[in-house]
């Protein structure tokens, strides 16, 4: 073989790399999770005094505005009960507001998004004011932040009966046209003393791993006719 790499090596390579973008061997991206951009709202930690605290430099405020009507804490203790966080020991807690995290790891073409957040009253004190909790992913124009593309939106009503719930959403994979743009994620609440916890946003398909096992085809398609063409 003058090419050095034999047609039956070259289909080996192609199949070992296609099966490499399809087998997730290397898990999922985690963009925000418990122990990552604080996604169970642990940090900062509070002291055992203190009941709320405004959100952290992670999260920034939808509202700026304060309390009443707005509100965004974590919280971790209400009328002196013990945690009742979904996970860790402290909550987001909001009424009438919203959070927003642009994420440093920005839109990947082909991409698929996952997000999964718990909701409910974790803070027992508050029962009896039901919620409505929108969760929701862009993709933002980095050289125009009005150019917004949404990924994810999801809507879910709780009747507060002091539950943790779990909303879990995935996005279509993300078009060419916005890889490289940032990502946001909004929680948002429009009332009552509404809390949010273990947010987990994940790539669940290194698009790149994919994208890499689909390279090799044109590789073999130009190998094929180069051979045909010289036989
Ligand atoms: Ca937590
Ligand atoms: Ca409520």
């Amino acid at each position: 073989m003058k090419n050095g790499i034999s047609n039956k090596k070259m289909v080996a390579m192609v199949l070992v790399s296609g099966l490499w973008g399809l087998v997730p061997a290397f898990g999922a991206i985690i963009l925000i999770g418990p122990t990552t951009n604080n996604g169970s709202f642990e940090s900062p930690v509070m002291g055992d005094v203190a009941d709320q605290q405004t959100v952290p430099g992670s999260w920034t405020k939808t509202q700026p505005g304060t309390w009443p009507p707005y509100y965004v804490g974590l919280s971790q203790y209400h009328n002196g009960e013990r945690p009742h966080a979904s996970e860790g020991t402290q909550f987001l807690l909001m009424n009438n507001n919203g959070i927003y995290q642009t994420i440093s790891a920005t839109a990947m073409a082909g991409s698929i998004y996952s997000l999964a957040a718990d909701y409910g009253n974790g803070d027992s004190g508050r029962t009896g004011n039901p919620d409505t909790y929108t969760f929701t992913l862009d993709a933002v124009n980095p050289s125009n932040p009005g150019d917004v593309v949404n990924l994810i939106t999801g809507i879910v009503y709780n009747i507060d009966d002091s539950t943790w719930r779990t909303y879990s959403g995935t996005s279509a994979p993300v078009d060419i046209a916005q890889n490289g743009w940032n990502l946001r994620l909004t929680l948002s609440v429009p009332a009552i003393w509404s809390t949010i916890d273990n947010v987990n946003l994940t790539v669940p398909e290194p698009a790149g791993l994919l994208l890499l096992g689909l390279g090799a085809l044109p590789v073999l398609a130009r190998r094929r006719r180069h051979t045909a063409g010289t036989a």
